[in-house]
């Protein structure tokens, strides 16, 4: 049984990432506007992948007998300077996503809740690698400047991202 603390900050992560799908397809539509294409492909991608985390964190609920609350999404920004803003903000915001899954492992295991400590270390693993990841985009773009043959070499990598679901063929525990 699920003590209600630990479904509790499950629970709300559930909303968090659909937030983090939001701001991103936020990201998306600023990207496509622009001119950024491959970028809004990126983080179209991005946002799929933050769909499938917080369906994954509901199903875990699901699976633990634990009835998940909806809360209300919150209104993400919608326009950013440049590219470099963009990746800025990427990274802040996933920062702040580490912090949150940071604390559902420390509430898990002060309540000896092996099952969800052990479910939310795929989270602790994959923030690592979303943090690399967008750190990389990030220094990459500072480097380019305003070489704008270079920035659309890197729209064209990113155009040609495609989603693969996480947990595909995975059970949720
Ligand atoms: Fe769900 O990993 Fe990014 O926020």
């Amino acid at each position: 049984m699920l003590k209600e603390n630990v479904a509790k900050v499950l629970s709300d992560q559930i909303n968090a990432e659909f937030y983090s799908a939001y701001l991103y397809l936020a990201m998306s539509a600023w990207a496509d506007q622009t001119g950024f294409k491959g970028f809004a492909n990126w983080l179209r991608i991005q946002a799929k992948e933050e769909m499938a985390h917080g369906t994954h964190i509901y199903e875990f609920l699901l699976d633990r007998d634990y009835l998940p609350e909806f809360d209300a999404v919150k209104k993400p920004e919608g326009s950013w300077k440049n590219l470099v803003e963009v990746y800025e903000h990427v990274l802040k915001h996933e920062r702040y996503v580490t912090e949150r899954i940071d604390n559902i492992a420390t509430v898990s295991m002060k309540e000896s809740d092996h099952a969800s400590y052990n479910f939310i270390m795929w989270y602790v693993n994959e923030q690592v690698e979303e943090e690399a990841t967008a750190n990389e985009i990030l220094t990459k773009l500072k480097l380019i400047g305003d070489n704008v043959s270079q920035i659309y070499t890197l729209d064209t990598e990113f155009a040609s991202r495609t989603f693969t679901d996480p947990f595909a063929n995975a059970s949720t525990t």
